[in-house]
């Protein structure tokens, strides 16, 4: 006999969930001379595949995974998985994982790595670390980062005395959308978006490719939106699939988007479809605006964008006869072009005149839920120099941006910076100019990787420190904003395999040989996790045992009928003119830009993820890579009939600068416009040691020479090249 989920699940809704530790490991079944048995464990914790983080179950029998699913209390799995999610046990088992500490002992960059123990790759790092200290200051070292191990390095990093610190995921990713929301609204989105998706009347998608980019909850309220009759508009030059349930599909001309916002916002305000009331009680500046898009007429956009006058005025009547429950999607991955703040500032002004922020169908309310700050350590960091961003990017925040680092790198201005550390990050697929960074990483005298695989960036490492996956480590609790708040656990579900370690037990082993001890006061995370459950009031253990502990009192969505509202903004109101970016020398209503177009023989690069797939970091996972073994070119069918090509067959990409791509097969399709060409992200690696993922596709990041900087907030525009098609591979 043995528990099936069912079963688990029935006794979950009795007791409250089953305690990983309190269920027996093994109960022998000794059934005529049968071997024992032994009885499934299901472990609560929470998916790191990609930065959704679902709740998951994993089922374990003899210390193996054998499935992961869906914890069905956590608001963002609600009992599902998307197959990244499933793909969990791939990655846990990847034959290629890092499995001992590396030191390269060849030149920077050679990956001729020796394996070497904890403790001399550990004092070897310290050791640099020291003698950059001596000769340069602390602020010397820099930390390029992602996901949950950023936690441990950003704190062991502040500790040593270094401010320098950024993450792609902002300046990359969507680092736009949040400074334009947060001058807009007084806060951003948050991540995951409070998306009231399920109760929209009209979406609106502006590149936002909706279940290709697979959200496990999102991807379930878009579903259930379209299932009850949601009109979807999507902005896209390339069919993508949720253009495929969408009642207007608008192939806009890439680098155009802005232009259709402001006619959107032009015609809502002059056919007076806008919700008055609303923008009379909660917002600043319409009149502004009003008059800053009077020139921005359909007529126009139609010339800019390439959708017609007609279509435009159209589907403005559709947002503006839907209010307040239209959701125009903020995106996530918004670094595409030099004016990205003020293309989401377009947005955020749309959706707070259509009256959506707040109310159903829209953007849902921050919920309300007070815990005290608990930090890793109560000991100040010291004093140390400005961070590189300081001052120039001036809505970037404490955020950080890559470019600078490498930037200042290359340079020494304003000061020498001569380590790195990536922790969770593969820098040579996330950052563009990979020439600028491997020239870069020539100039440091320290470059160390905290990784699980050896993907790119890893391989050029001196020292290559093994983080164990999220399915055998704990992290720090997850705060869930969902309609209301809750908080959700990550717990080893088997023990690390290898010689791999938690990222909390690397960074705090390194800061013991840095004199750092007293940062680190908790002897294991989980100490420190039952401290902080303490202080908050959780129970810890019913916690582990759920995965997920919701407060239901926090919940509060929408703003009532005639509620006096206070936004964060610095005059309580939704600021549509903003006097912050005015003070800072930007335009206070977004203004058009145009971007350059590509010329006869050029398509522009644009690129996007698959369901399959989270940037490079899934590329080798055996499980994914079965479902997809490497990225396509897509090429307007047109197109690929003038130049002869077939579909399937090989091609190569050559950017504006002269950089070739890897071979790739082409996909012949009608679904894409005739001016762009798109590949899904992360694909194309170079490094031997992924037997699977090596070489298999072509990297677009190989081919983003160059970029755009939104000055605003420092992010970095990269849909800004453009590749030519040849058969020579
Ligand atoms: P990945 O390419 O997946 O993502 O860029 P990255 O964050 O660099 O590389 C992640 C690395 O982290 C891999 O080496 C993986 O093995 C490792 N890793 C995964 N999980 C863990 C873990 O738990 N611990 C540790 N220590 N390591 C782990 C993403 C960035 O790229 C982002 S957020 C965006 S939105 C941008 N997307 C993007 C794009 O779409 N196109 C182009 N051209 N560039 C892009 N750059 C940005
Ligand atoms: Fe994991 Fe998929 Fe959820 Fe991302 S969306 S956290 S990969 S299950």
């Amino acid at each position: 006999m043995s528990i099936t989920r069912r079963d688990f699940l029935k006794i979950s809704a009795v007791t409250g969930g089953v305690a990983a530790a309190s269920i027996p490991v093994v109960k022998s079944v000794l059934a005529l001379g049968k071997k024992p048995v032994s009885l499934p464990q299901y472990v609560p914790t929470t998916c790191e595949m990609c930065f959704w983080r679902c709740g998951a179950i994993a089922k374990v029998v003899d210390g193996k995974v054998v499935k992961l699913d869906g914890n069905p209390i956590h608001p963002n799995s609600r009992g599902k998985l998307c197959a990244r999610g499933h793909g969990g046990i791939g990655l846990l088992y990847d034959p290629d994982r890092l499995k001992t500490p590396l030191i390269n002992t060849g030149a920077r960059g050679e990956a001729k790595f020796k394996k070497a123990s904890w403790d001399e790759a550990l004092g070897l790092v310290a050791d640099k670390m020291q003698k950059i200290k001596e000769k340069y200051g602390t602020e010397s070292v820099a930390l390029l980062t992602h996901g949950t191990v950023s936690t441990y390095f950003i704190h062991l990093l502040q500790a040593f005395g270094s401010p320098n610190f950024a993450f792609p995921s902002f300046a990359l990713c969507r680092g736009a959308r949040d400074v334009a929301f947060e001058v807009t609204f007084g806060e951003n989105v948050g991540n995951p978006e409070r998306l009231d998706l399920q109760n929209s009347k009209v979406i609106v998608l502006i590149g936002s490719h909706l279940c290709e980019n697979a959200h496990n909850s999102q991807c379930q309220e878009f579903a259930e939106a379209v299932g009850k009759g949601a009109t979807v508009i999507v902005l896209d030059p390339r069919f993508s699939t949720a253009a495929g349930k969408a009642k207007y599909w608008l192939p806009i001309k890439p680098a155009t988007d802005l232009a259709i916002l402001l006619a959107w916002i032009n015609v809502i305000i002059s056919e007076g479809l806008y919700d008055k009331e609303y923008v009379t009680k909660y917002t600043n500046g319409f009149t502004e605006v009003a008059q800053a898009v009077r020139e921005y007429t359909p007529e126009w956009a139609e010339k800019e964008t390439d959708i017609s006058a007609r279509i435009i005025v159209e589907t403005a009547r559709v947002l503006g006869k839907n209010k307040p429950h239209v959701l125009i999607h903020p995106g996530r991955h918004t670094a595409w072009y030099s004016d990205n703040v003020q293309r989401q500032r377009a947005v955020a002004i749309l959706t707070a005149i259509l009256g959506s922020y707040g109310r159903t169908g829209g953007i849902y309310l921050n919920p309300k839920k007070k815990l005290e700050p608990v930090f890793l350590s109560e000991k100040d960091y010291p004093d140390n120099k400005p961070a590189l961003n300081k001052g120039k990017y001036p809505f970037a925040g404490e955020e950080g941006v890559t470019h600078e680092i490498v930037r200042a790198t290359l340079t020494g201005e304003p000061y020498p910076i001569k380590a790195w550390f990536t922790t969770g990050t593969n820098i040579m697929k996330a950052m563009p100019n990979q020439r600028d960074t491997l020239n870069a990483i020539q100039k440091l005298d320290l470059l160390v990787a905290v990784d699980m695989m050896p993907y790119d960036g890893v391989m050029l490492a001196d020292v290559v420190l093994p983080e164990c996956t999220y399915l055998e480590r704990h992290d720090d609790f997850f705060t869930v904003k969902e309609r209301s708040f809750g908080i959700s656990i990550r717990q080893p579900v088997v023990q690390p395999m290898y010689d791999s370690k938690p990222g909390w037990w690397i960074a705090k082993e390194l800061g013991k040989r840095l004199g750092l001890e007293e940062y680190f006061p908790w002897n294991t995370f989980e100490d420190f996790l039952k401290t902080k459950a303490e202080i908050w009031g959780i129970d810890y253990l019913e916690l582990s045992k759920k995965g997920y502990i919701d407060f239901p009192e926090s919940a509060k969505p929408y703003i009532s009928a005639g509620e006096e509202y206070k936004f964060k903004t610095p005059s309580g109101k939704i600021e549509l003119y903003s006097k912050e970016l005015k003070e800072h020398g930007f335009d206070p209503v977004p203004k058009y830009t145009k971007h350059d177009q590509p010329s006869e023989g050029w398509f522009r690069l644009i690129y996007g993820r698959a369901p399959v797939h989270t940037f490079s970091r899934t590329t080798n996972n055996p499980s994914l890579w079965e479902l997809m073994e490497e990225n396509v070119a897509w090429v307007n069918a047109k197109i690929a009939k003038k130049m002869g090509l077939k579909n399937g067959e090989y091609i190569v990409l050559v950017n504006q600068d002269g950089v070739k791509s890897n071979k790739v097969r082409i996909k012949v399709t009608e679904r894409i416009r005739q001016d762009c060409i798109y590949l899904v992200h992360g694909f194309g690696s170079t490094s031997k040691l992924l037997k699977k993922a090596y070489l298999r596709g072509a990297d677009d990041q190989q081919l983003i020479t160059r970029y755009a900087i939104d000055l605003i907030a420092g992010t970095v525009g990269m849909r800004v090249n453009f590749v030519k098609i040849t058969k020579e591979v």
